[in-house]
């Protein structure tokens, strides 16, 4: 035996200084990465996220070949098809002689549990390294967690400010406060635009991915192009670069606004590509700070943007690790209608939802307050079965992984957990959606009637989740004031609200129209 090694290189770590890689050796170990079916399919992935990463990852193996590094590499179409990295692995130890296996540690317990039989049932020896692209690690997560009474991300947020620097003045916050996000909230005036995100034109590879995409998912969801998405590093930041140069300014005013028609408003559309490894998180904050520094982006912007990115990314993640692989199965509320078509069709009377579900099928992308307070909230005060929300969010975005995707579903958006993320439920009726975004304007329903059959579903459906949940919510003293106006509520009114999103529930059940 030689003592050669495989570093196997996982689709969401494509970074040149990844663990694995920088511990290598270029004259002596072997570059494994694969595009193997578990991976493409363990939920419908939309198909421009499976253009995206495959994209992404073909480029990123070429880059290591030019760097000097041999790349043994599979693509979907390999014959015998390549079922798992289990496969994948077998495959390359019969290629090269090499006695044991390198790997970053994987986002996603599935996979992580996957990697951890190898050493008994391959016979070989596996080392698991950290994955230090974050800013935290997990230990720091947890020494910081243990014996707190409750998680909130707004304390685990400070500590990442101290340790980073960013924003400090010495032991202080810049601007005297630490958290900006009440001034983040205003909605889109009708004259203002958005720069556009920077596009990035299909190169040969990525259009013969789309080719093999298309060849192999006919009937998957979402459409492949036009696809401009950075898939190199280089292009990922110069969209960074953009972002700061056009968007930022604005991120932080209307950070919650939802406009039809208009996926991105003053978002980064960065979450793909640092997921994906190609960007730096703390760089992507640092120049951000730079351009507060330089009267280029006002504070509550750039403080907006790096709460983003060193608060709740990392603390999602530290989540995730924490609570382990039931997590996802978790149901505290109880709630279990299945997933509506809907979801998927975007066929459905209410603008807003249609609008959130048809964006996302040409793009990928929705911003955070679309995710949470359309989709998320539907699913949330309608009771919709956290398993199957969860699958959908998993599947439908380009930068969705479990590790991050899970503590923002079952827990932020669903309160699935039982408020390990949230400390209270993100529950709204239209008003919320009708002062944020110009949904309701072209709607078949109207966000002030509150019963009717023309009445918006989200005002009806409000009202029965808080009942429904009475027991387990009404001590939060987050919402004990919408149970002081329930209480105050007239008989007829109450039981009308509770027919009417009876009649809702029921229609979801039955796959009738909404
Ligand atoms: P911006 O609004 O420009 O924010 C800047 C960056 O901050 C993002 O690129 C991202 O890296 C980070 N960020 C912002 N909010 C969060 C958050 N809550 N958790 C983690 N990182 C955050 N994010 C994912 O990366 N993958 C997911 O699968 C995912 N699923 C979500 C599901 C639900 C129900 C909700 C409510 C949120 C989810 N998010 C997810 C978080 C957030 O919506 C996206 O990160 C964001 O919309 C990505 O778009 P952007 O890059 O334009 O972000
Ligand atoms: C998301 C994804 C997809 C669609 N396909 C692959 C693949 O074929 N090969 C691969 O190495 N990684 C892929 N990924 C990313 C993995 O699913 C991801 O690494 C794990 O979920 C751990 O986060
Ligand atoms: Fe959505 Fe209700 Fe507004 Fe229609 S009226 S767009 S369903 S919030």
């Amino acid at each position: 035996m030689s003592d050669r090694r495989l570093i196997l290189v996982l689709g969401d770590q494509l970074s040149h200084g990844l663990a694995s890689l920088a511990g290598g050796d270029q004259g002596r170990d072997v570059v494994v990465m694969g595009e193997v079916m578990a991976e493409a399919t363990y939920v419908p992935h939309h198909r421009k996220k499976l253009v995206f990463v495959f994209s992404a990852m073909r480029h990123f193996a070429e880059e290591l070949r030019a760097a000097g590094w041999t790349v043994d590499y599979a693509r979907l179409t390999a014959r015998p098809r390549i079922q798992s990295f289990t496969e994948l692995i077998e495959r390359a130890l019969k290629r090269h002689s090499a006695d044991r296996i390198v790997v970053v540690e994987a986002g996603e317990h599935r996979v992580a549990a996957e990697i951890a039989g190898w050493r008994d049932a391959l016979g070989v020896e596996v080392d698991v390294l950290e994955d230090d692209r974050f800013i935290s690690t997990r230990d720091e997560f947890d020494a910081w967690a243990d014996g707190r009474k409750a998680l909130r991300m707004e304390y685990f947020y400070r500590e990442m400010r101290r340790k980073t620097g960013l924003l400090m003045d010495g032991d202080a916050p810049m601007g005297e406060r630490w958290n900006f996000d009440a001034d983040n909230r205003k909605s889109a005036p009708a004259g203002l635009s958005f720069p556009p995100p920077v596009g990035f034109p299909a190169d040969e590879t990525t259009r013969d991915v789309i080719a093999m995409v298309e060849k192999a998912f006919p009937n998957g969801f979402g459409a492949t192009q036009p696809f401009d998405f950075a898939v190199v590093a280089g292009d990922a930041e110069q969209a960074l670069d953009d972002f700061i140069a056009h968007r930022l300014p604005l991120f932080g005013d209307y950070q919650d606004a939802m406009r039809e028609g208009d996926a991105f408003m003053a978002h980064s559309l960065l979450s793909l590509y640092i997921n994906a490894g190609l960007l730096d998180p703390l760089q992507a904050c640092v120049k951000a700070e730079k351009a507060y520094r330089a009267g280029a982006a006002p504070l509550n912007a750039v403080e907006g943007f790096i709460r983003q990115i060193i608060g709740w990314r990392e603390f999602v993640r530290g989540v995730y690790w924490r609570e382990g692989p039931d997590y996802t199965s978790r149901n505290h509320l109880e709630a279990d209608i299945p997933l509506p078509d809907f979801y998927w069709t975007g066929e459905t009377d209410m603008s807003c939802v249609r609008a959130v579900v048809d964006q996302t099928r040409e793009e990928a992308y929705a911003h955070h307050i679309q995710r949470l307070m359309v989709t998320g909230t539907f699913a949330l005060i309608a009771g919709l079965d956290p398993s199957e929300v969860h699958e959908w969010y998993l599947a439908v975005y380009a930068d969705a992984y479990e590790w991050v995707e899970a503590p923002n579903v079952i827990g932020m958006a669903l309160f699935a957990d039982g408020g390990v993320v949230a400390s209270k439920p993100y529950a709204a009726s239209g008003a919320y959606i009708n002062r944020m975004s110009d949904y309701c304007g072209g709607c078949a329903y109207s966000p002030a009637r509150k019963t009717e059959a023309e009445a918006c579903p989200f005002n009806a459906l409000y009202w029965d989740f808080l009942i429904r949940n009475e027991a387990r919510l009404k001590s939060n003293p987050r919402i004990s004031r919408a149970y002081q106006t329930w209480a105050k509520m007239g008989d007829e009114k109450k039981s009308a609200y509770l027919e009417r999103a009876g009649d809702i529930r029921q229609r979801l059940r039955d796959g009738a129209r909404l």
